[in-house]
C-alpha cells in the first residue's frame, strides 16, 4: 500500500516536471527567434559582386537598411555612388563594403575600375 502510493506520487511528480519543462522551453524558444528574424529582415540587405556584375543589380530597401556588398570575384572591384553618397575602397576577393541607406532616394552606382558594371539602390 505505501509502496504503491509512493510510486504514484513519483509518477505525478515526473509528469509535472516534464510538463513544466516543455512549457518553459516552448515559451523561451518562441519569443526571441520571432523578434530577431523580423528585425534582421527589415534592417539588412546583401549585394553580391560576381562575374563583373552586381546582384541584384537593382535593390529596393527601406530607409535605415544596412547594405553590404561582398566581392566574390577574383578581380578587385569598387562600389561608388554616382553622386558620391557612398564610396568603397578597392575590394579584394571576399572583402565587404557596408553602407547604411538613411536617406530615401535612388542611388545609381558603379565600379570605378570597370565603369560598365552598374547597379542601383532605391531607398524608400
Ligand atoms: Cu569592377
Amino acid at each position: 500500500m505505501i509502496r504503491l502510493r509512493k510510486t504514484s506520487w513519483k509518477t505525478t511528480d515526473w509528469i509535472f516536471c516534464l510538463a513544466s519543462f516543455v512549457m518553459t522551453a516552448s515559451i523561451s524558444f518562441q519569443a526571441p527567434p520571432g523578434v530577431s528574424a523580423a528585425s534582421a529582415a527589415a534592417g539588412k540587405a546583401e549585394v553580391k559582386i560576381d562575374n563583373f556584375s552586381f546582384s541584384p543589380a537593382a535593390l529596393k530597401v527601406k530607409a535605415g537598411t544596412q547594405i553590404t556588398w561582398t566581392n566574390g570575384d577574383d578581380i578587385p572591384h569598387t562600389v561608388v555612388s554616382d553622386v558620391q553618397a557612398f564610396k568603397s575602397k578597392v575590394l579584394a576577393t571576399g572583402e565587404k563594403f557596408t553602407f547604411t541607406a538613411d536617406k530615401p532616394g535612388t542611388y545609381s552606382y558603379s565600379c570605378s575600375i570597370h565603369p560598365n558594371m552598374t547597379g542601383k539602390v532605391v531607398v524608400e
